[in-house]
């Protein structure tokens, strides 16, 4: 499956691939596709994933999950 979040604070290449990093930690994330521009993060995996966990990893990594998509 694919969900796909709204995160704020991305501005260059080097954003999203400390976002990856994180988001490659959560249990569950198979894949991460970042979208600077469009501010969205699209996260395949093999299981529904923890919305919160995934929350914490954007936090950690400087940025802000603002909501699904
Ligand atoms: Mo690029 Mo992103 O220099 O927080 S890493 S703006």
């Amino acid at each position: 499956m694919t969900t796909g979040y709204a995160v704020t604070g991305m501005t260059c290449g080097h954003c999203a691939t400390s976002v990856t990093n994180e988001l490659n930690r959560v249990p569950g994330v198979e894949t991460v596709s970042v979208d600077v521009e469009g501010g969205t993060v699209t996260i395949g995996s093999t299981t529904a994933l923890d919305d919160e966990a995934v929350r914490a990893a954007v936090d950690e990594a400087g940025y802000q999950l603002t909501g699904k998509i």
